[in-house]
């Protein structure tokens, strides 16, 4: 996307609350608000959620730079969303090359690499705010409040557009980020949020990245309820839950966990054998699961026949020439596994099949 482009190449004039820089920025946002399922797939149900998640993705950043151990998401009355971490705080001080406030900067440009956007999808690595534009513009209100340097600074948009600009609005002795959003109906069919469809991803992110406490909190009359999720065990954990919710018998005790790291990527593996008949695979890719599959899954199953069958022949259990397919060696398995990367490539039909083929061999 080249919107943002434009304005980090733009003189900003401070005296002027409405240069051509910030123009720019509202045509950016604007291009949001028409081609919303352009951005977040769609404005039915999935893409009302998804802006949770967009928001949520940048307090799990913090987190995997490990700034931020505790995350809650609460529906409030009315259908909005609040979103709070204990990370270091969205940064507030002026960007030379805008005149604005990183916070400012963070929820009024568009950010390149969205999921459905086309781009690559990053996710750790200092990428604040990826996603933070996009709920911006398709919000009737949204507020943010940042902990830092002793001091709580405040921000109001209206669909995209600022309300009130940065203010101190009081004194702190902590730090984090707070952003509440009521979705705009204008936008989405339907702005009822789902607390099982949060808290069923929440849930999915506290298994996929261990130690992190997320909690959720339904505040809406009649609907009262709350969670609080961590997995000190993260995708051990996962693959453990998975079978005790469904009363599975397993075959060994132990789940196998296995992990590696190359220079810019990682990949953990959990699974374990039960007496179910089939085949239980559950993968992600920068916390995203990849329905479809894709290199990180083809990887590891044909690693995985491998090993078996050249243990098999190894030590006599398979006799001359004899071979177990990929379908036998997986029968009754379950695996979560769990691959993060710097440029993940999503492809297939609903951009859930991880495309990168160095995750492959990894
Ligand atoms: F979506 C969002 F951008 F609005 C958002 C960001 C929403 C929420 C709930 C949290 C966050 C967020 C961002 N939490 N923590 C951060 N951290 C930073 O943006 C940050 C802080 C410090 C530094 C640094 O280098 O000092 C760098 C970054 C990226």
């Amino acid at each position: 996307m080249a919107d943002n482009e434009i304005l980090n190449s733009t003189v900003v004039d401070a005296s002027n609350e409405y240069d051509a820089s910030e123009i720019q920025v509202l045509e950016g946002l604007e291009a949001v608000r028409k081609r919303p399922g352009m951005y977040i797939g769609s404005t039915s149900e999935s893409g009302l959620h998804h802006l949770v998640y967009e928001i949520v993705d940048n307090s799990i950043d913090e987190a995997l730079a490990g700034f931020c151990d505790e995350i809650t998401v609460t529906i409030n009355e009315g259908d909005t969303i609040t979103v709070t971490d204990n990370g270091r705080g969205i940064p507030v001080d002026i960007q030379p090359q805008t005149g604005l406030p990183a916070l400012e900067v963070v929820f009024t440009v568009l950010h390149a690499g969205g999921k459905f956007g086309g781009g690559g999808y990053k996710v750790s690595g200092g990428l604040h705010g990826v996603g933070a534009s996009v709920v911006n513009a398709l919000s009737q209100w949204l507020e943010v409040q940042v902990h830092k340097n002793g001091q709580i600074y405040e921000m109001k948009f209206s669909r995209g557009n600022v309300t009130e600009k940065m203010t101190v609005v009081g004194r702190t002795d902590r730090t984090g980020t707070t952003v509440t959003f009521k979705p705009d109906p204008e936008m989405f069919e339907d702005t009822v949020y789902s607390y099982d469809i949060l808290h069923t991803r929440m849930r999915e992110e506290a298994f996929l990245n261990a130690g992190l406490r997320i909690n959720t909190v339904d505040l809406r009359p009649g609907k009262e309820q709350r969670d609080s999720m961590c997995y000190e065990g993260g995708i051990v954990s996962f693959v453990e839950w998975i079978h005790t919710r469904k009363s599975m018998d397993v075959i060994h005790p132990e789940i196998i966990y296995i992990s590696t790291q190359g220079d810019n990527n990682v990949a953990e593996v959990a699974m374990q054998y039960t007496t179910s008949y089939s085949e239980m695979i559950l993968s992600f890719a920068n916390n995203v699961h990849t329905g479809e599959g894709g290199t990180h899954e083809e990887g590891f199953k044909a690693a995985l026949t491998k090993v078996i069958n050249d243990y098999g022949k190894r030590n006599g259990l398979l006799k001359d020439g004899e071979k177990l397919s990929g379908e036998d060696v997986r029968e009754g398995l379950t695996v979560v596994i769990s691959v993060k990367l710097t440029e993940a490539q999503f492809e297939g039909q609903t951009k859930t099949k991880l495309g990168n083929s160095e995750m492959r061999t990894l």
